[in-house]
C-alpha cells in the first residue's frame, strides 16, 4: 500500500521566526543609538504604569526616557506617563494580547531616538503570550505583586525565566494578605537563579531607590557598551 505525504504547518514557529527577524533589526537600531531598552512585563494591574510614573519623575533631568505603552484599548497609560513628564507612545492592539516587533517598529517610525537614553516598553498585562515575542529589548523585567499570590512564578514560569529583574510590588499590602514571601522567592530561585530580586511599594516609595539605581546603572553601562562597538 502506498503511503501519503504529510505537511506540517507550524504557525507559531513561522510567526515567531518573522518576529525575531524584525526584532534583530530593532536591536541593531537601539544599539547604534546606545539606547537601553526594557521590556516590562506582568499580569494585569501589577503596577507597571505606576512604577513607570515614579521612575520618569525621579529621573527627570538625569535620564531621557521614552515610554511605549501596549494595551488592548484606551490611551490611559500613555496619558499617565505624559502627565508624569516623559514622552509616551500608546500602541492600541485592539484585542491582541501581546506586543510584537512589527508594532514596535511602526510605533518608532519617524522617532528621533537620539533624543533619548532609555526606552521602556510596557507590554500588555499578561503572564503568558508576551513571552514568545522578542521586541529587540536589552533586558526583560517582570513585575509581580502581592495580591496575585506567591504561586505565580511556579504556575507561569516561562516569563520569569528570561527576566534580568523580578520586582515584587505592593509590599505595603503584605500585612493584609496571607502572601508567603519566602515561598515566592524560592519559586523564583527554581526558575531563574541569577535574577536580581527587588521588593517595592509604588504607593509608599519603599524599595524604589534600589530599582532606580539598577535602572540608571544599566542604562549608563549600555551607553558605553554601544559606543565601544561603533
Ligand atoms: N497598594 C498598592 N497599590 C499599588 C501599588 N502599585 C500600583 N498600585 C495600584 O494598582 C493598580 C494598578 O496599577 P497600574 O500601575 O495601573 O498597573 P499596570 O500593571 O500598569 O496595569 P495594566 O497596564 O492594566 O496591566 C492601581 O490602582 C495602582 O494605584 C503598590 O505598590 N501598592
Ligand atoms: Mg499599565
Amino acid at each position: 500500500m502506498n503511503t501519503g505525504k504529510i505537511r506540517v504547518l507550524d504557525l507559531q514557529r513561522s510567526v515567531t521566526a518573522k518576529n525575531d527577524e524584525i526584532a534583530a533589526a530593532l536591536r541593531d537600531r537601539f544599539r547604534r543609538n546606545g539606547l537601553f531598552v526594557v521590556n516590562l512585563l506582568s499580569g494585569p494591574g501589577a503596577g507597571k504604569t505606576t512604577l513607570l510614573e515614579k521612575t520618569v519623575q525621579a529621573l527627570e533631568g538625569k535620564l531621557r526616557c521614552l515610554v511605549l505603552e501596549g494595551d488592548l484599548r484606551t490611551t490611559n497609560d500613555a496619558d499617565r506617563i505624559a502627565g508624569s513628564g516623559a514622552d509616551a507612545i500608546q500602541i492600541v492592539t485592539n484585542g491582541v494580547c501581546h506586543l510584537d516587533s512589527k508594532m514596535i517598529t511602526s510605533a518608532l517610525e519617524g522617532v528621533e531616538l537620539d533624543a533619548y537614553d532609555a526606552v521602556v516598553i510596557e507590554n500588555v498585562g499578561n503572564l503568558v503570550c508576551p513571552n514568545s515575542f522578542d521586541l529587540g529589548e536589552t533586558v526583560r523585567v517582570v513585575v509581580s505583586s502581592v495580591p496575585e499570590g506567591e504561586d505565580k512564578p511556579a504556575k507561569y514560569p516561562f516569563l520569569f525565566e528570561g527576566a534580568e529583574v523580578v520586582l515584587l510590588n505592593k509590599i505595603d499590602l503584605l500585612p493584609h494578605t496571607p502572601f508567603d514571601k519566602e515561598a515566592f522567592w524560592s519559586a523564583i530561585g527554581r526558575v531563574n537563579r541569577s535574577v536580581l530580586r527587588l521588593e517595592t511599594s509604588c504607593t509608599t516609595g519603599m524599595g524604589l531607590d534600589g530599582w532606580l539605581r539598577w535602572f540608571q546603572g544599566r542604562a549608563a553601562e549600555w551607553k558605553t557598551a554601544g559606543r565601544e562597538t561603533e
